[in-house]
């Protein structure tokens, strides 16, 4: 089996791109989809899967990976309630299975995923993109999602891991997350996933986690999957082929000691899911994310499709975060999830992917 293509959607009256407009962009096999009106915790039932999953393979396109099903903060904080949200979460999965779902990706970032000061920054080529300004995120969480759900409310947009039903609470979400240090989180991961294995070898469905995105700790609250080291001891913490990563180059990159390339080939029978995202770093800290294309950033977008091809990579693969190009205005276009740049993402990196096959063959 090849490696396999994916673009993420956010389904359907909920993304402006329809299946349709996917279908024309060379390569893609998979629909990257979940059903974002379940809050963390809930089961998803096969009736609800079944409606999205029959739309998807309608249109030409396999549903193998899912992105995301949240983890309930009962579980991430270690609370005794958390061993009924993970029945839940394996109900999720034993229903996911008969719809052929191979993959589920998922994150266990305290309180926020993935965290940016400016959804629209322009990029200098008239184009935006997502942006990350050090100094404004250090000391007031409040400020940062209330500018992130400000979009939510002006464009009636959700942003997965951006639940308003959660941000109302975030006062009682930092103390319940008060005493969870690095290792408890860890242990708490643990505990989760251990309790996962048995369903998931089961119903033949990867877990993959997310690297957390930046990958470094926030407002205090400790983050795991941020480097090789952290990686090696996830995997290492439970050593079944079913726990596994979703390696997502601009996250880890946005550390720039990170070398991605080097994780890949480390880890490659590891990795289900591939993130692919360039980021171009300013000498204060402040990052931009910037197109696929290798040089427009720093995080070797080259070396690393290099390291999956020669690594013999088959698991799937898709454009992570692209810019906002042309007429994708705030409003009209979730950030980082437009069509444009993504569709062109997926055109650099199977110009390259093919021709590393040919030269394979010709040697
Ligand atoms: C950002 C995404 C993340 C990712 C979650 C996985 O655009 O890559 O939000 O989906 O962290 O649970």
């Amino acid at each position: 089996m090849p490696m396999q293509m994916g673009f993420r959607w956010y389904g359907e009256g909920n993304d402006n791109i329809s299946l349709a407009d996917i279908r024309q962009i060379p390569g893609v096999s998979t629909i990257v989809w979940a059903l974002h009106d379940k809050l963390p915790g809930q089961v998803w039932e096969k009736e609800e899967i079944e409606k999205t999953v029959s739309v998807i393979r309608a249109a030409g396109f396999n549903a193998d990976v899912v992105e995301s099903v949240n983890v309930h903060d009962d579980i991430k904080i270690g609370l005794p309630t958390r061993d009924q949200y993970i029945e839940n979460y394996k109900q999720t999965i034993r229903n996911l299975a008969p719809f052929g779902v191979k993959v589920i990706c998922y994150n266990f970032m305290p309180i926020f995923d993935w965290t940016r000061s400016d959804l629209f920054h322009p990029v200098g080529d008239g184009s935006t993109a997502l942006f990350y300004q050090k100094d404004m995120i250090q000391d007031d969480p409040k400020a940062m999602a209330e500018y992130v759900m400000g979009f939510t409310e002006k464009y009636h947009m959700s942003f997965p891991g951006w639940e308003p039903e959660r941000m109302a609470k975030l006062d009682e979400l930092f103390e319940a997350y008060k005493d969870v240090t690095k290792e408890k989180l860890w242990e708490n991961l643990r505990y989760f996933l251990e309790s996962l294995m048995p369903v998931c070898r089961e119903c033949d469905i990867r877990m993959a986690i997310h690297m957390d995105d930046p990958p470094w700790d926030i407002f205090g609250l400790p983050r795991l999957l941020v480097d090789e080291a952290s990686i090696d001891r996830f995997l290492h913490m439970v050593d079944d082929p079913y726990n596994c990563l979703t390696l997502c180059s601009g996250s880890l990159n946005a550390n720039p000691e990170n070398n991605v390339a080097e994780i890949v080939k480390k880890h490659v029978d590891r990795i289900a899911f591939a993130h692919i995202r360039n980021v171009r770093h300013f000498p204060n800290g402040d990052f931009s994310e910037a197109s696929h294309r290798d040089c427009d950033g720093e995080t070797g977008i080259l070396a690393i499709l290099r390291a999956y091809h020669d690594g013999g990579f088959t698991g799937y693969i898709r454009p992570d975060h692209g810019r906002h190009l042309w007429d994708e205005k705030p409003g009209r276009v979730r950030p980082g999830y437009g069509l444009y740049d993504r569709a062109l993402g997926i055109m650099y990196m199977l110009g390259a992917w093919d021709l590393m096959e040919k030269e394979k063959e010709e040697k």
